[in-house]
């Protein structure tokens, strides 16, 4: 412990960790991710649509004592090994830039192929072993076997086609949420089409008729599929970018909970990405929440300029620190990025973002770099 004690210049002005001790913590944060399970199911208990009955054992935070103001005597030893547990998360966390934590990665940006001026996609509906976090690996449903599907973008007034074929032992359909689309073409089985079989294909086609950050998803046994990970965006840009407050930098942060634990675009702290900006840069923030929870994503340091929910207009634009995406809601929002430094990015429902070992699930970072503070300085500390 003694080669680690804070210093004036914060926790990541201290010694390197050595491979041993580096190796190690991994462990520890791997040994974790039982007891964030734990939390989910606690989470759910409190859920009034219902959930698993409330752990006896397990539940981080469970032995600490409401109003409690000094640590009994017999955790003494145990609140140094809480603080390595939770700067090990960090540290992790921020070695993730470099070279990811986990294997898979899924929102990626798929190109469409033009066919007589259609935009086509193929996706393919599949089983997939998906890591969440370190060593936490899910029995996961993927579109293009990624977690969340690819990133489709069109522009308003595009003609596009998506050839969607089921690998699943189960039946599937694809719902394109948000979007204007002929009735046939909605992807709700009995409602507007038959499911798609197991083996079998189903084509979608359709003219966008309205712009705006929206999602598609599974809508046959949506509670298990899309919490599984069938899911994706589906960014629709307006045919005048005039229409469209400007902005330098885009991310879109897909939110989803249950079934594969807390998640941002497919991953729980500290697999998720750090949202890296320049100082001066107008960051676009496109939410989405595919989960079935609310979650109230706060930002330090600044405000969030909200602009549209759901691809509509918010007249007039108004500013927040804490925007609630509820689930199946998309919420953009631009955030001025002037004040350089690390600014936690994270769900204040607390129970989704951190147990007694330090973060998990929806937390990031928003890093605002300029000449005197960059990441890549910070990894070279760690
Ligand atoms: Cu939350």
């Amino acid at each position: 412990m003694t080669d680690e004690s804070n210093s004036a210049g914060g926790p990541f002005a201290t010694a390197p960790l050595s491979r041993r001790r580096f190796l190690r913590r991994a462990g520890v944060v791997g040994a974790a991710i039982p007891v964030a399970s734990g939390l989910v199911a606690a989470a759910c208990y409190n859920d009034p649509t219902g959930g698993p009955a409330k752990p006896t054992t397990g539940v981080p935070g469970q032995n600490v004592q409401p109003g409690a103001t000094t640590a009994p005597t017999a955790a003494a030893s145990n609140w140094q090994k809480v603080d390595e547990e939770h700067k090990a998360g960090i540290v992790n966390f921020l070695k993730n830039v470099k070279s990811p934590l986990t294997k898979g990665k899924g929102h990626q940006e798929l190109a469409p192929r033009i066919e007589n001026g259609v935009k086509v996609w193929d996706l393919t509906v599949d089983e997939v072993e998906w890591e969440v976090a370190p060593g936490q690996v899910e029995k996961a449903r993927g579109y293009n076997n990624a977690v969340p599907g690819p990133i489709l973008r069109a522009t308003e007034g595009d003609r596009v086609r998506i050839n969607v074929k089921n690998n699943l032992t189960e039946s599937t359909a694809v719902h394109w949420h948000g979007i204007l689309v002929p009735n046939a073409m909605d992807g709700v089985p009995y409602i507007t089409q038959d499911p798609i079989e197991p083996g079998k294909s189903f084509t979608y086609e359709f003219t966008l008729r309205n712009a705006g950050s929206h999602m598609y998803h599974s809508h046959h046994n949506s509670a298990d599929q899309v919490n599984r990970g069938l899911l994706g965006a589906f960014l629709i840009a307006p045919k005048d970018p005039a229409s469209y407050p400007k902005y330098d930098r885009e991310v879109t942060l897909i939110l989803n909970d249950s079934l594969l634990g807390f998640t941002i675009n497919g991953k729980g702290f500290p697999a998720t990405d750090p949202i890296v900006a320049k100082k001066g840069e107008k960051l676009l923030v496109r939410w989405m929440n595919e989960g079935m929870m609310y979650h109230p994503m706060h930002l330090h340091g600044m405000a969030m300029k909200v602009i549209q929910r759901d691809g509509y207009p918010v007249e007039p634009p108004y500013l927040c620190d804490n925007i609630d995406v509820p689930p199946g809601s998309r919420m953009d929002c631009i955030i001025d990025c002037q004040d350089p430094g690390l600014w936690a990015f994270h769900c204040h429902i607390l129970s989704h973002a951190e147990y007694e070992g330090g973060f998990f699930g929806l937390v990031t970072v928003l890093a605002i770099e300029d000449e005197t503070f960059k990441v890549a300085d910070l990894l070279a500390k760690v």
